[in-house]
């Protein structure tokens, strides 16, 4: 049923629910196209007079009492978004509310609430899916404690908390925590389990299972061992224990997203659950811990304290991914995922602010919550944490926390909660850094120098460019890591945090012999723009000298960056350039991973960015050219120390996921990159013969798509795994993200009608589609063929999944960067979406808010 006037939800409007919930006993007996729900819902009302209103959709009510008496037509309203009963047919006191309700699994396509993914019951509740359950209160400071009974002739039932009993055909659970409806999970199956344990910090023993189809037990072993890893590290670093005798995964085919902490029960997208060196690669290897890790940690920081409200989103994501970052840079190599972290803060974050979907770490309204998990609410919400931690310390950072743990275990809180028990365990006004949290757009700072008799002074200034909605913001406080340098390299003063808390402020040094050459916002010590106008010369340097790692990286960034942007202008390849990266892939004594990331060239999406911010439009094509010319010129300088490094990184033995032998073949493919520009693809072609893993294989055949040289080795590559799902994904991405962009629009429709495009699978579309939209001068094609192509499919998926067709229209969320004949190409096609009739309340706010250039 379609929403004829979808409402706008606002936090101003926030009101206690006039229930509390004592317990929940829900019993299934499970159908694919006629599942049975009993609820059986104890409560007490807490404001006399209120009528009970409990959330509801797509479900067939077949019966509802109170304390055993059948309601009559008269003692409630049913709508298609739910249940509400007249307070005359309420008790004064405590009651049970028992409701019968029958729902259809099989036929979800949606993915939210209780489906099946081939053959597999399972459910998807966060944000608002355990209303397509049964009519229950589906708002996140509604807590209750659950108990389930699942009947199903299935040799595994599963759900949350602990076991408690079961029999042939049925299975009980009982939950102790309280918690809210969005992180109930029921699953059902014929599925196995990779098992092992966990004794925890206190001495208790937990059972740990990865639960998988038949055949993938032997790809469970990684996840076991990152799940493992994740409890040890949560008790080290945050002294949090588990509180159940079980923790559950099961991996499913079909699941929007990447994984859910529904408590004791994660469910998780099978591509970040299964690995094996043959099928996965050394990213997804380090994404699966960091995942596993990441729905772990919530087990405190969402789910022991979860959100008051959804408005509170960023309050456990921008804390549980800060978490996993933290895990993760404690497990690898912390610079070099500093680095990772920053790129896809940039890549996603940073476009997303700059665009017509900018929003606020804490939005202040929404449409549809589903489209507020994004890039600002995770990514820039973990950023707001890592500059609360900057400012207040890393003990301050500790007392905080355990403060917040102790004070609000049990509770569903708020953002003010959170500063609070900054504020108390720091004795810090965070007043103005509230301001994180309330303002859209990425501050530009912008760094002027002076330099007079020993004293060196920075003069920053801060302006956030205006946001929908937003036309104006005060400044931000911001903390800026600086470290100075003096000319022959050595650090004279090391970093230090300075505050800048007005829109224009100077900090000097003084007693310095020479002027020095700075390190700004050293480990990237705050999610904005640096805007300095440094020489090729000066950044050479910083990438030489810097002993910030972060910053070395940067410098070389921006090198290559700004070197490009010339050549978009159609200036030669920067010398300056060339020969830093000469200098840095001959340093063996750098970490290879590290050397891998600094000979990668910025991407296609990020020199248009680069572009925009300095007010010219952005040509793909150019872009295309320019990239590959840069590319040309490198490998040819440097051919025969690219050509040692291909040879010498390659890693003998067993294969190892570790970050060690990762970062070499991520040195061994950077380098390999180059040289397929200019050997035809003959090295690539050799890897891809020989390649003993997924990692070398695929980044070989990445170098011969690109290279043109691809044909048999996508043929070969299709018959040795056309019957595993997640390799799959991987041909129909890897084809589209690399192809020739002028043909890059027809590929993509020829591969829209291959008959292994199962399109309603969430991991094929987005491995069609998101392959597609990576290939930034083929989704910008100027025929327009890209964007229409694309609208094309949002078109039909919406229907089917409108979650997933919503989150995939971001990718024209820059259209307004580019030329004017592109810009009515891509609002044509836009415009052809929001004419649709019965559009999903998802997609109608996403084309609503696309259609709007904010600049
Ligand atoms: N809380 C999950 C993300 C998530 C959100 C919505 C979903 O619906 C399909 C699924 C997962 C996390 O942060 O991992
Ligand atoms: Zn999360």
């Amino acid at each position: 049923m379609k929403d004829a006037t979808p409402q706008t939800i606002r936090l101003a409007d926030y009101a206690p629910y006039p229930f509390t919930l004592d317990a929940v006993a829900l019993t299934f007996r499970l159908a694919p196209k006629a599942t049975r729900v009993v609820a059986e819902i104890r409560m007490t009302p807490r404001q006399p007079g209120a009528a009970l209103a409990l959330d509801g959709e797509h479900l067939r009510l077949i019966s509802a009492a109170i304390d055993g008496q059948s309601l009559s037509a008269e003692d409630y309203i049913l709508t298609d978004t739910g249940l509400t009963i007249h307070p005359a047919a309420l008790p004064d006191a405590a009651f049970t509310l028992a409701t019968e309700v029958e729902i259809a699994p099989e036929g979800n396509t949606a993915l939210q609430g209780l489906y099946m993914s081939r053959g597999m019951y399972c459910t998807q509740c966060e944000a608002q899916g355990f209303r397509r359950i049964t009519f229950y209160p589906d708002r996140p400071d509604v807590m209750a404690r659950f108990t389930v009974r699942v009947e199903a002739d299935l040799p595994v039932l599963l759900s949350n908390g602990n076991p408690t009993a079961s029999g042939p055909g049925w299975a009980e659970w009982v939950d102790p925590w309280p918690k809210p409806a969005y992180l109930f999970a029921l699953v059902a199956g014929d599925l196995v389990a990779h098992s092992g344990n966990f004794t925890t910090m206190s001495g208790r023993k937990v059972a740990l299972n990865i639960w998988v189809r038949r055949g993938d037990e032997d790809r469970c072993g990684f996840a076991l061992g990152a799940l493992q890893r994740a409890m040890k590290w949560d008790e080290d670093a945050y002294g949090r224990e588990y509180d159940l005798d079980i923790f559950n995964i099961v991996a499913v085919d079909d699941f929007n997203m990447g994984a859910m902490e529904n408590k004791g029960l994660n469910i998780f997208n099978a591509k970040l659950v299964l690995a094996s060196p043959d099928t996965t690669t050394d990213g997804e290897y380090e994404r699966i811990e960091g995942v596993i890790a990441h729905e772990y940690f919530h087990n405190w920081t969402g789910n022991r304290i979860t959100c008051r409200d959804w408005f509170q989103l960023c309050l456990k994501e921008g804390l549980t991914v800060f978490r996993d970052q933290q895990f993760t840079s404690d497990m690898r190599s912390g610079p070099v995922k500093r680095i990772e972290d920053v790129l896809t803060l940039r890549a996603r974050q940073f476009r997303e602010d700059q665009g017509p979907l900018a929003h606020a770490v804490r939005p202040e309204s929404y449409v549809e919550i589903n489209n507020f998990y994004t890039a600002t609410v995770y990514e820039k919400g973990a950023e707001v944490i890592g500059m609360l931690r900057r400012l207040v310390g890393d003990a301050g950072y500790r007392r905080a926390l355990d403060l917040y743990f102790d004070r609000h275990d049990g509770q569903a809180a708020t953002i003010e909660d959170w500063l609070a028990v900054f504020a108390d365990a720091t004795g810090r006004d965070l007043g103005q850094f509230k301001r994180w949290y309330s303002d859209a757009g990425t501050p530009r700072l912008r760094v002027e120098e002076h330099w007079q008799d020993g004293t060196y002074t920075l003069e920053f200034t801060q302006v956030t460019p205006p946001t929908p909605g937003q036309p104006e913001k005060a400044p931000r406080v911001i903390p800026i890591a600086v470290g100075l340098l003096s000319p022959n390299g050595d650090e004279v003063v090391p970093t230090q945090v300075l505050e800048m808390t007005e829109a224009r402020q100077r900090f000097s040094f003084s007693g310095l012999a020479v002027r020095p050459v700075p390190s700004l916002l050293r480990g990237f010590s705050a999610p904005v723009v640096l805007e300095r106008d440094a020489t090729a010369a000066e950044r050479a340097f910083l990438l030489a000298h810097d002993t910030d790692p972060f910053n070395r990286w940067e410098a070389g960034r921006s090198l290559a960056r700004e070197a490009l942007c010339a050549m978009v202008a159609g200036a030669a390849p920067e010398p300056e350039h060339i020969d830093a990266v000469g200098r840095l892939i001959r340093d063996g004594a750098a970490d290879p991973a590290f050397r891998a990331l600094c000979l990668r060239l910025p991407g296609e999406e990020e020199i248009a960015t680069a572009l925009f911010e300095r007010g010219t439009v952005p040509d793909p094509d150019a872009i295309h050219a320019a990239r590959g010319r840069l590319a040309a010129a490198l490998a040819q300088k440097h051919e025969a120390v690219l050509s040692e490094i291909h040879d010498a990184m390659a890693v003998p033995g067993p294969y190892a996921p570790d970050a060690g032998p990762a970062g070499k073949r991520a040195l061994r493919l950077a380098a390999l990159a180059l040289l397929s520009r200019i050997d035809g693809g003959r090295r690539a072609q050799a890897l891809f013969d020989t390649a003993p893993n997924m990692t070398e294989t695929l980044g070989a055949l990445a170098c011969l798509i690109e290279a043109g040289q691809a044909d048999a080795a996508l043929a070969g590559f299709r018959a040795r795994w056309s019957a595993d799902r997640l390799v799959m994904d991987k041909w129909f991405m890897v084809q589209l993200a690399h192809a020739d962009p002028a043909n890059a629009p027809a590929l993509a429709a020829r591969l829209a009608s291959d008959p292994a495009f199962e399109w309603k699978n969430p991991n094929r579309f987005r491995a069609l589609m998101g392959g597609f939209a990576a290939n930034h001068a083929g989704f910008h094609h100027p025929s327009g063929a890209g964007y229409s192509f694309y609208a094309d499919w949002l078109i039909k998926l919406d229907p089917v999944n409108p979650q997933m067709a919503a989150r995939m229209s971001t990718a024209f969320e820059t259209w307004p960067r580019y030329d004017a004949a592109r810009q009515a190409l891509a609002q044509a096609a836009l415009a052809r979406i929001e004419a649709l009739p019965g559009l999903s309340r998802d997609m109608g706010e996403m084309v609503a808010r696309l259609a709007k250039a904010n600049r």
